[in-house]
């Protein structure tokens, strides 16, 4: 299988630490969505990544269905999710706050390749509180260990995915170990697993 996209994509990058986590071999094709334009449009038309290449030719596109696909592969009892009741939810809804965190990450960077004159202020400032509010929410349940029944998840990689690219590219000096301690501790315990330490984004 091919894994088109770069692990500055945050979606590319939790498919590739999923993939990793469950041993589940891939090639990596780093093509970036905005500058690799035509390369990526080779497996992915619309020019969204992450997309992943099927040995049969078939092509997915995004993370959810990618993820939902890798967990059927192995089987429930090796799904990087509860397979149900209160501990599935609590996945799922922290799940959602990441989910929801990184596309206003994204935005924000959009925004900040305009001239300055363009940019539009509201709508970063909007962002901004967006993304402090989940980060609020993701601190609050954050422990000593991994989110739910301290297994690590599809909770955790998300988290750790929004924190990193938050505090090193879009926010730093703003999403800080000072301001988010729990998830700069998540991030550090996620950083001593090779799959998180070998899809570390650079821009
Ligand atoms: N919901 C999608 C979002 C994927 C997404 O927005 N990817 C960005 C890069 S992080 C992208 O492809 N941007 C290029 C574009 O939208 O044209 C997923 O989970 O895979």
């Amino acid at each position: 299988m091919k894994l088109v996209g770069p692990w500055i994509s945050g979606f590319t990058r939790r498919t590739a630490i999923t993939m990793k986590l469950l041993g589940i071999p891939f090639e990596h094709l780093d093509l970036n969505a905005y500058t690799d334009k035509e390369a990526v449009r080779r497996y992915s038309p619309m020019g969204k990544v992450p997309a992943l290449a099927l040995d049969n030719g078939e092509v997915l596109i995004d993370s959810a269905g990618i993820i939902d696909m890798l967990h059927e592969m192995v089987g429930p009892g090796k799904a990087l999710i509860p397979q149900s009741g209160a501990p599935r939810l609590k996945a799922l809804q922290l799940i959602g706050i990441g989910t929801s965190i990184y596309p206003k990450l994204t935005a924000l960077y959009d925004e900040s390749l305009r001239p300055e004159n363009y940019r539009l202020q509201s709508a970063i400032e909007g962002f901004v509180e967006q993304v402090m509010i989940g980060f609020r929410l993701l601190e609050e349940e954050a422990g000593d260990g991994w989110y739910v029944n301290d297994t690590l998840s599809q909770a955790d990689i998300m988290a750790v995915v929004c924190y990193q690219a938050a505090a090193q590219f879009i926010l730093p000096g703003v999403v800080t170990a000072e301001n988010f301690p729990r998830l700069a501790a998540l991030s550090d315990r996620a950083m001593k697993i090779d799959a998180f330490a070998s899809t570390v984004p650079h821009l």
